[in-house]
């Protein structure tokens, strides 16, 4: 599993961008049988009158450039338009047992799903069923369901009118476990925002990129995860931006970048540097390396007091615009240096270094991913890059502000129009008085709950529209035991993938169309719309012909679903919003007038439009009515692992540059010079001799924690790679039987997957081989 024949670990040497990203968009256009269909459709990639490319969030600027996709893009497209498709006739050959044994690469790589399938228990295969008796037996199924055992997930691609509808299905049946892969992702962003700065989103837009003169980047893999954002760094740092970079990885697109888009630079291989200083801080050492930041910028603000010189603080901003700094600087002060440098595997000079930079600048963006939210301590690392910003008044500032990189295209929007566990986020009078139907009151699930109801037994029917909710989240050896205990699965996909060889007592497998092919309905043909990073709201016109006739589109099979289930419970008139998607379009916006003003006008224009946010104008709406500063509880990173225990190691899970999640285009990982396989951990040379391992290694990953669960991995390869002592990075979602449940941020119980606690052993050479 997870390889091929031809491995090889060459260290990379070229920059992110450049030939090597041409060649691989190139190739996977063959490999996916019709470059007609998709190379097409990139020229209409993320452009007004085309549609929002389905891998990352990025913002997708009013003007783009005349290819505006870059190469993971791409592949996401050749992938959704692959000519390979999974008909009942593969289902016949292939029984769901025999399926387990195969890759997930393999599994998705079969091509789309064409027809609705309901899994046949006795025979161990999926068949055929009408799209009318599908309906009819999920409605009758989950009538006899308690509302609140069942769970609705979303993954984060499907668009806000899809959304909307999943999210009234729900609540409509009486359940708010709305769980959406923003659980496992940015939700420390948005319960840390909240708190401190009064939204639950980044505070930048593309403006921004073009004001700002100093950007701190925490945590995201740029060059892989949002590689169009590389074109806004580009001319950053061409203006002499200076970039410091936080992350145990030395990642390739934070440190070159060629522009595939210009023909001088890829002649003459001319590559712009990104980042001005890299710091490999340990995995979870961020709030003691912000903390040593802020105790230089104290020193230097009282220095320059003293000195009578331009204060390095914003006093007049803290003053009017905070409360907390105190705590804050108290804290600061009190810990020392030997424990931050510790704590962080950062240098104090180092720190002082990045601190001088910050000090320095007028209008910083602070840019960060999943290394930030996905610790014990997630919502908290947010929270200390807003105590960072705020103590130079940086946000609500041009060019200046915090920026979460979201992961998938439009979980940001999801959460904007509904789809959330927290009935308080939510417009619940409105939604009644709109749809006449009282929604529930009390709290739903989230992922993790989700997953332990699962476990325990608790939760008797899962629904999940899009993603692969099983192989995503953690404890993969008690969630794939306890799954088909569950009375009913449903999964709306475009792919099969290993979520779906799980099956509960009732369980159906039903085919959508991707979001950039046609969308043909009754009264012609749809658009869509999704909400980027920035807090853009646009739409998204699909334009290749539907892989089958015989698939439906989200609306309409959420709109078979609701009515077979809450059919006369509510006023919600679903057939016209099917043959209408602008009907959606005005439900959502008579829901939530503030944000989506004009929707069905505005959504379509070059650019889209911006919600408007609070925090931009300094408005606060938070609990104290300013901006809060608020103070880390501790340094300690990872409280789950053993005290005392020099074998132990943290294990970040990353992805490589050749998966979108759990979707595993190839096995190259180009940045890294991996190739031919994902079964590796990569590990630096002292940490190796430390623990007696050599180059080459076959080894078993083992969860080092003590709670009665057995968790390993084996068959990885050690590979020598430059990753800071204490820590090893291998792949997601490979490792993830490795995370126990319990192990996620404190408060947005977000699976903790950047700091697991593993012991590494050599297997026996016969097991090995
Ligand atoms: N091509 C492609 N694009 C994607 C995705 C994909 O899988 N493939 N996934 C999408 C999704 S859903 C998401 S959420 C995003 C994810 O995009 P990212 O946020 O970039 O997520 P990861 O790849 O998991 O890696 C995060 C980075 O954090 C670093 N890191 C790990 N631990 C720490 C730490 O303790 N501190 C710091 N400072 N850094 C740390 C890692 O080395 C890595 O570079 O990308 C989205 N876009
Ligand atoms: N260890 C570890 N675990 C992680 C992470 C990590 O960094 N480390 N990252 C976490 C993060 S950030 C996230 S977001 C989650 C991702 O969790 P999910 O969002 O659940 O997973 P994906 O892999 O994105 O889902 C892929 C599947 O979506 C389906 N799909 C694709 N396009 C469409 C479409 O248009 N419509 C429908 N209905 N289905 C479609 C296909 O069937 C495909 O197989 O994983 C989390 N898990
Ligand atoms: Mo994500």
């Amino acid at each position: 599993m997870s390889q091929t024949d031809d491995t090889d670990f060459t260290p990379y040497e070229g920059p992110a961008g450049g030939w090597g990203s041409l060649k691989s968009v190139t190739n996977i256009l063959v490999e996916e049988g019709d470059i007609a269909r998709a190379g097409a459709a990139l020229l209409k990639q993320n452009k007004p009158d085309g549609y929002a490319c389905v891998s990352c969030a990025w913002a997708k600027p009013a003007d783009p450039l005349p290819a505006e996709f870059c190469e993971n893009g791409a592949k996401a497209t050749a992938w959704e338009l692959t000519t390979r498709t999974v008909t009942p006739a593969f289902f016949e050959t292939h029984t769901v047992s025999e399926l387990r044994t195969w890759a997930d690469h393999d599994l998705e790589d079969a091509g789309r799903l064409t027809e609705p399938m309901r899994y046949d228990r006795a025979s161990d295969r999926y068949v055929p069923v009408s799209w009318d008796d599908a309906f009819a037996d999920i409605g009758r199924t989950l009538a006899t369901v308690d509302p609140k055992a069942a769970v609705f997930y979303v993954s984060g691609r499907a668009s806000l009118e899809t959304s909307y509808m999943w999210s009234l299905f729900a609540r409509a049946f009486g359940s708010n476990n709305l769980p959406d892969s923003s659980n496992m992702c940015h939700e420390s962003t948005s319960v840390a925002l909240p708190q401190t700065i009064g939204i639950p989103v980044g505070t930048v837009t593309l403006d921004d990129f073009g004001k700002t003169d100093c950007i701190l980047f925490f945590g995201q893999n740029v060059g892989v995860n949002s590689p169009r954002m590389l074109h806004q760094l580009q001319e950053a740092a061409r203006r002499k931006v200076p970039i410091i970079t936080f992350n145990p990885l030395k990642e390739r697109g934070l440190e070159r970048f060629t522009n595939p888009q210009s023909p001088a630079e890829m002649v003459t291989g001319h590559d712009t540097r990104i980042s001005s200083q890299y710091h490999q801080l340990k995995a979870g050492g961020d709030i003691a390396a912000i903390l040593g930041m802020i105790k230089a910028l104290l020193a230097a603000d009282e220095a320059a007091k003293a000195d009578k010189l331009m204060p390095v603080l914003d006093h007049a901003f803290m003053a009017e615009h905070t409360v907390g700094f105190d705590d804050l600087a108290a804290k600061a002060r009190s810990v020392s240096w030997e424990r931050i440098e510790a704590v962080s595997g950062l240098s104090r000079s180092a720190i002082e270094r990045a601190a001088a930079v910050y000090g320095r600048s007028k209008a910083t963006i602070l840019v960060y991913g999943m290394g930030l939210t996905q610790h014990r301590t997630g919502v908290e690392n947010v929270q200390m890059a807003c105590n960072l910003l705020l103590l130079k008044g940086n946000i609500g500032r041009p060019g200046a502000g915090i920026c979460p990189v979201r992961g998938h295209s439009n979980v940001q929007g999801q959460r904007t129009v509904g789809v959330s566990e927290k009935p308080d986020l939510v417009p619940l009078d409105r939604i009644a008085e709109q749809h006449g139907f009282e929604p529930p009151r009390e709290k739903g699930r989230n992922t993790v709950e989700a997953c332990e109801g699962i476990i325990d037994g608790s939760v008797k029917a899962f629904l999940g529209l899009g993603g692969n909710f099983l192989r995503a989240v953690p404890e993969t050896g008690l969630m794939e035991a306890a799954w088909e205990r569950m009375e009913l699965t449903v999964q709306v996909a475009t792919k099969l993938n290993r979520n779906h060889l799980f099956n509960g007592r009732v369980a159906y497998l039903l085919p959508c169309r991707g979001r950039i092919e046609i969308d043909m309905q009754r009264t012609g043909r749809q658009w869509v719309s999704v909400e980027s990073s920035t807090a853009h709201i646009h739409a998204s016109h699909g334009l290749a012909e539907p892989i089958a006739d015989t698939l439906r589109s989200e609306p309409a099979i959420v709109a078979g679903l609701a009515k077979a289930t809450v059919g006369g419970r509510t006023t919600i008139p679903w057939d016209e919003w099917v043959a209408d998607y602008s009907k959606i379009r005005d439900a959502i916006e008579a829901t939530y007038p503030d944000i989506f003003r004009d929707f069905n006008t505005r959504a379509p224009q070059p650019g889209g439009f911006h919600r408007p946010l609070a925090a931009r104008d300094r408005v606060w709406k938070t609990e104290t009515g300013k901006a809060t500063f608020i103070t880390p509880k501790s340094l300690d990173e990872n409280p789950d692992a053993p005290a005392d225990a020099p074998d132990v190691i943290q294990l970040i899970t990353v992805r490589s540059n050749d998966q979108f999640n759990t979707t595993i285009y190839g096995y190259h990982d180009r940045f890294r010079g991996i190739s031919g396989t994902r079964m590796v951990i990569l590990i630096g040379g002292f940490e190796m001799a430390r623990l007696g391992l050599a180059d080459g290694d076959m080894v078993t990953l083992a969860t080092a924690v003590d709670d009665g669960v057995e968790r390993s991995v084996s068959g990885f390869r050690v590979v020598r790679y430059d990753v800071p002592m204490g820590c090893a990075a291998a792949y997601y979602p490979e490792c993830n039987p490795l995370i126990p449940l319990w192990h996620h941020a404190e408060e947005s119980k977000v699976p903790a997957a950047k700091s697991v606690p593993v012991r590494i052993t050599r297997m026996e050479a016969e097991k090995a081989a």
